[in-house]
């Protein structure tokens, strides 16, 4: 950016403080805007904001912030974990250090990453999503090594980390937020009381929540103590903290959520809304820009909300704001995820800015290179999730090899993807193949190629969600932009058949047999060929820490055998050899897809062997316990 561009842009950011920023569109309580620009300064290689920079992540993500860097002129350190030497955010990046073997997943590890980064000389690290890029602990060590991270200031983490404390600020700060505690609820009774006097269906929801975990609806006083007990209990596990708290419960909202960007000189902005309210287990699958229908108050009630909860945390970088839209048209403030998140391209795709060379800029000090008034959404756009998944099989993951691999092109297409014919989906990790990224002068031209582009797009070798997407995308209601988060509920049509086992297609006669788990209550049947091979038909590629389940296979056959229901990571054992469990009781907990499951006892009886241990990733139908 020229100099004076530069000291014109300052001037205009200044001014933040003395009056309500407004996001795009204007708001009723403020003096004109002065502060937009003139003319958007886009920014380049001339002159980068860092010499090099650290990606902190794998996949797609981290092909994303590598090809910003580039544009930016800024080098990249790519790190990686065992067997990925290969991968393409490895080969993507300018130079690659392999993280060394931990108890953890290797992305996990912020002590090694921050090491790495300083032998290679990187002077920033940008976390992606998922593993590092939410945690205030790593955002201060960067700090102490000198690193800019690429993200918020860890005070601003943590505040919003803690969900009783960002519905505080929320409050404060004039933001709408759902009817319930003002603080943590203590006790049954305590809630029991609350509720009466507000009446049901409540939420329960752990204060270190968020995205689903240590979250239970209680409907009437009946179920107030299993949804009580069973948030908090879970909370208490995965956030070390039983501290839940209540709202009224909101039937069928819709998920409507506000991207922001914040630099150091008092701009802060918001670039419209998605709609993401097509989620199986809060996996979001299906994402757009804009929310289709919103009425233009609620649009600019979300912005100014989402202004306001952002400048009362001092927010900087780019950071999203959660809503729940009720069918009243009533707007409740969720939660804030302070990163930047899978979804942000279809805002790209409507708004031109790219969100990631912002990030970069903003991390170095830099102003944004936009002001409100350059936020002008024009048209539509859609993002499908291409995941490795059985969705005739509740989306259970299908890790595998990626036989065949063909991406769409054309006019208003975009695919993010770091998978390449041949690749891997690993097991340990989530099960992201591609983002399809669709953009069309309005909704309908959008969801007409949308379709044109799933038709196109080749996956071989693993089930995927595309059956899915053209499913939803053909569906009366999602056409009308009339979809709410019980959409998959109350639209089972949309869910394909399962896919038939790759095994079972080449032998057609192959015996199979059934075992059925139980997650989360559900009973899950999961189909294993009665030979003792390969439990899944899929055979992913070796995994180090995977363990081969031949014996588990075979004690399968004779009821002894707990099988995962889920391919994911194992995070805790429960029990010990020798002991006596009941029917039900949690035996052992798998991560999946971020989401933990409570693995219950099939039968009662001992624990005759532990098939697994804690850091395993297992595979749908691994055996993980034989109860005897
Ligand atoms: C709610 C709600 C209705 N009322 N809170 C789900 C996970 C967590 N992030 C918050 N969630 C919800 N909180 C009240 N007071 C409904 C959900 C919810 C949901 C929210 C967003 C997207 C998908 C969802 C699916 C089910 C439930």
């Amino acid at each position: 950016m020229p100099r004076r561009r530069l000291a014109e842009h300052r001037a205009r950011c200044d001014d933040r403080g003395t009056r309500p920023a407004v996001g795009w569109g204007h708001g009723p309580n403020t003096a004109p805007i002065r502060y937009h620009a003139a003319a958007m300064t886009t920014p380049t290689a001339a002159s980068p904001p860092f010499a090099r920079l650290l990606v902190a992540n794998r996949g797609e993500i981290a092909v994303r912030v590598i090809r910003a860097c580039r544009e930016l002129g800024v080098a990249t350190v790519a790190v990686y974990g065992e067997g990925e030497e290969n991968a393409v955010h490895v080969r993507a990046a300018d130079d690659a250090h392999r993280i060394p073997p931990g108890p953890g997943l290797p992305y996990l590890d912020g002590d090694a990453i921050v090491a790495i980064a300083g032998r290679a000389g990187a002077a920033a690290v940008h976390p992606g999503y998922g593993f590092l890029a939410e945690n205030a602990p790593f955002a201060e060590a960067c700090a102490a090594a000198g690193l800019a991270f690429v993200g918020p200031p860890a005070a601003a983490i943590r505040a919003m980390g803690d969900k009783v404390a960002a519905r505080r600020i929320a409050a404060a700060a004039g933001v709408p937020i759902v009817p319930g505690t003002e603080g943590p609820v203590a006790s049954v009774e305590e809630a029991r009381a609350w509720a009466g006097r507000h009446g049901y269906p409540v939420a329960v929801k752990a204060a270190g929540g968020g995205g689903g975990r240590g979250f239970r609806v209680a409907r009437d006083e009946g179920e107030l103590t299993d949804a009580f007990v069973g948030a908090a209990g879970e909370a208490a596990r995965f956030f070390a903290d039983p501290t839940v708290y209540l709202e009224r419960y909101l039937e069928r909202p819709r998920h409507v959520e506000v991207q922001l960007m914040a630099d150091d000189h008092g701009a802060i902005v918001a670039l419209g809304e998605r709609d993401c309210s097509v989620q199986r287990r809060h996996q979001k699958l299906i994402e757009e820009a804009p929310a289709p229908g919103l009425p233009a108050e609620t649009r600019r009630t979300l912005a100014e909300a989402a202004i306001a909860l952002a400048r009362a945390v001092g927010y900087r970088n780019a950071g999203t704001v959660e809503f729940l839209l009720a069918a009243d048209g009533r707007v409740a403030f969720l939660e804030m995820n302070t990163r930047i998140q899978v979804e942000h391209p279809v805002t790209e795709a409507v708004t031109g800015i790219d969100l990631v060379k912002e990030q970069i800029l903003v991390a170095a000090g830099r102003p944004l290179s936009f002001g409100p008034a350059d936020v002008a959404p024009r048209g539509h756009a859609l993002e499908c999730r291409i995941n490795a998944e059985d969705a005739g099989r509740d989306f259970a993951p299908a890790p595998g090899l990626v036989a065949g691999y063909r991406e769409p092109g054309g006019f208003g297409v975009r695919v993010d993807s770091a998978m390449e014919p041949g690749g891997a989906v690993l097991p340990a990790y989530d099960s992201l193949i591609a983002k399809l990224i669709v953009w069309g002068r309005d909704r309908d031209e959008a969801v007409a190629r949308t379709r044109r582009a799933l038709a196109d797009f080749a996956v071989g070798g693993v089930p995927t969600t595309i059956p899915f997407h053209r499913a939803v995308l053909d569906h009366p209601v999602f056409r009308a932009g009339a979809a709410t988060t019980a959409f998959l509920a109350e639209h089972p049509e949309v869910l394909p058949p399962p896919a038939p086992p790759a095994g079972e297609a080449a032998e057609p006669s192959a015996p199979m047999r059934e075992v059925i788990a139980e997650v989360d209550g559900r009973r899950v049947v999961v189909r294993l060929p009665a030979s003792g091979e390969s439990p899944t038909p899929r055979r992913p590629p070796r995994l180090g820490r995977a363990r081969a389940d031949r014996d588990g296979a075979a004690a399968a056959a004779d009821g002894r055998a707990l099988a995962s229901p889920v391919q994911g990571t194992v995070v805790r054992i429960a029990v010990a050899v020798g002991q006596a469990v009941t029917r039900g009781e949690t035996v052992c907990v798998v991560e999946a897809m971020k989401m933990e499951n409570e693995l219950p006892a099939h039968r009662d009886g001992t624990i005759a062997a532990l098939r697994v241990g804690a850091g395993d990733a297992v595979k749908v139908g691994d055996v993980v316990v034989e109860i005897g």
